[in-house]
């Protein structure tokens, strides 16, 4: 099942960098996928979605659930 999250602080390419390696470095197995304009990032296969919601906002970008 798919999670989507809402990353508001996410607006350029170098942000989508830093949030897939924040999310790969706790779900390297996850498959993301992102969406800059609507600032929605959408992962396959994670496990624990505290961990990745707690690596985004280590990284500086917050995550609600959409
Ligand atoms: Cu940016």
């Amino acid at each position: 099942m798919a999670t989507v999250l809402k990353v508001e602080k996410m607006h350029c390419q170098s942000c989508a960098k830093r949030v897939t390696n924040a999310i790969m470095g706790v779900a390297p197995h996850s498959k993301i996928d992102i969406d800059i304009d609507g600032r929605r990032v959408t992962i396959d296969g994670i496990s624990n979605l505290a961990e990745v919601t707690k690596a985004l906002e280590d990284a500086g970008y917050p995550a609600q659930n959409a």
